[in-house]
């Protein structure tokens, strides 16, 4: 680590231990308001929990359920006509209202501007974004739908907060109705320096609506600035030192709130599914052998590929480790319908299959890769079993695979994670080895620092990284941003 970074680091943490002091939280001036949460899925609980959903997901029903509220967006159906209204379902104190899509929004809004255009804009991908304006018209008309299907269940002293890049416009079509609650935004991904966000053709119009909401939140310090930066230069608005801009008539406030885990409840199925049958199948299935796991959605952000050349690197650099290491890489599909998501598959499939072709011996097998998901607590053990956590996204919002990681170890054994620079959660966890994607030597020689490292170091780097999660968990994360939201 640089000692820019580490000073970076050290600054942050010290923030966040403020702000999740004792007591920070329970003023919030929200208390009584009611929530209103609107994001691209909803995930709602028919037949009990999937016990697999993603981090967004778990984030806003942490805070749904402890506050009540109303969770709006798409139902994941589509169907062949216009949608009609949302359907209501009610579980305990939360109302889910969801509204299918029809095939021509889906593939418009959300394989279109949302994660052709978008997604790879926004993480450096400009080699796979396509500015196609139909996509971007899908995009206004869903915003537009999820607006006008919206205002009939609002009050007036409603708090709102809209998740993420689907939903940046949802705000300006709200203020074009009439709609004068306070609305904030969260965005999960990463916001792009100012020379890659220049490359969308509407990017102006976009950040216009983005001025819709009251309160902007980021994951990290770098992306609030990207932000901050962007509005300064190609729009000359006035920043004040606490974040709060003047732009296009309106003031905006800006926050960084580092989205994180459920701490305590994974550290406790991780111990608890310790000892269960599959992760007992699983030790006996790697025998004496380290295991090295990555966990991802099967995404080009995510650097798999990266993650298998280094390995590789590592077997060939290190021969050492040929027969003593074993890789589970577990990569779902995603998004199979954008073409983009076929091609990182097939790469992916001929490199994990190239590389057991090369190293395997007749009782060994180097690399396991899996394409299915498992539910949140099997995860947890497998975390545990792993003595390195293995996560380079070339680019990436947060990451909490490599948060749930580090909850998930053994406090007397712990594992050692492997960052990429490139995450945002690279600057929270300082006790990780921190490496940059782009240079597989190097990576490969973080695993092989991580498989020789003493127990007193993995101790004392698992300790720091754990007190941060436990203080800075999920309910801190909602607290604090909806504390800032109704203030
Ligand atoms: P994602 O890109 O989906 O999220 P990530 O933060 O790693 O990435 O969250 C993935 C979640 O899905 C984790 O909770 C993980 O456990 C779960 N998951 C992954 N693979 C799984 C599998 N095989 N089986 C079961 N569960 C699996 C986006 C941004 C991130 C940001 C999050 C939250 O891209 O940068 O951290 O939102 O803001």
């Amino acid at each position: 680590m640089t000692a820019v970074e580490s000073v970076q680091q050290r600054a942050y943490a010290a923030r966040w231990a403020r702000r999740a002091a004792p007591g920070a939280r329970s003023q919030a001036p929200s208390a009584d308001r009611r929530l209103v949460v609107v994001s691209n899925r909803v995930s709602a609980p028919r037949g009990g929990r999937t016990g697999s959903e993603g981090g967004l997901a778990v984030g806003i029903r942490a805070a749904l359920e402890e506050k009540g509220g109303v969770w709006f967006g798409w139902s994941g159906k589509t169907i062949e006509r216009d949608p009609g209204g949302p359907s209501i379902f009610e579980s305990g104190p939360v109302t889910y209202a969801t509204v299918d899509l029809s095939k021509r929004d889906y593939e418009e809004y959300y394989n279109g501007f949302a994660n052709r255009s978008l997604w790879p804009l926004f993480h450096y991908r400009l080699d796979l974004a396509d500015f196609n304006r139909r996509y971007l018209a899908g995009y206004q008309r869903v915003n537009s739908l999820f607006a006008h299907r919206l205002v009939p269940l609002l009050k007036d002293d409603d708090l709102l907060w809209i998740h993420d890049y689907h939903l940046i416009p949802m705000a300006e079509h709200l203020r074009g109705m009439g709609c004068e609650q306070a609305m904030g935004f969260f965005l999960h991904i990463p916001w792009p320096a100012i020379e890659v966000l220049l490359a969308l053709p509407n990017h102006r119009a976009l950040v216009k609506s983005l001025c819709a909401y009251n309160l902007i939140g980021f994951q990290t310090e770098n992306y609030r600035r990207a932000f901050l930066a962007y509005l300064s230069r190609e729009l000359g608005a006035q920043i004040e030192p606490d974040g709060t801009v003047l732009a296009f008539g309106r003031r905006i406030r800006t926050g960084t709130y580092p989205i994180s885990i459920d701490t305590a409840d994974l550290a406790e199925a991780a111990a608890e599914n310790a000892e269960s049958r599959q992760i007992r199948r699983l030790q006996a299935s790697i025998r004496e052998r380290e295991l090295i796991i990555g966990v991802d959605r099967l995404d080009y952000s995510k650097g798999l590929l990266v993650r298998v050349q280094a390995y590789e690197h590592l077997l060939r650099a290190y021969p050492a480790n040929r027969g003593r290491v074993v890789m589970l890489q577990i990569a779902p599909p995603s998004r199979i319908d954008v073409p983009e998501y076929g091609q990182i598959r097939r790469e992916m499939e001929a490199a994990c299959g190239a590389l057991n072709a090369a190293y395997s011996e007749f009782d060994w097998t180097p690399i396991r890769y899996l394409n299915k998901g498992f539910g949140r607590r099997m995860l947890a053990g497998f975390y545990r079993t792993a003595a390195v956590g293995l996560v380079t996204p070339l680019r990436d919002g947060m990451n909490l695979v490599a948060k749930e990681y580090v909850a998930s170890q053994d406090p007397e054994n712990p594992g050692v994670l492997v960052l990429s620079r490139f995450a945002g959660a690279a600057e929270e966890l300082d006790g990780a080895l921190i490496v940059n994607p782009y240079d597989l030597e190097g990576v490969a020689e973080a695993i092989q620092t991580a498989l020789a490292m003493p127990l007193d170091e993995r101790r004392a780097r698992f300790h720091g990284m754990f007190e941060r999660l436990q203080t800075y968990d999920i309910h801190a994360w909602w607290a604090d941003y909806l504390s800032d939201l109704g203030a």
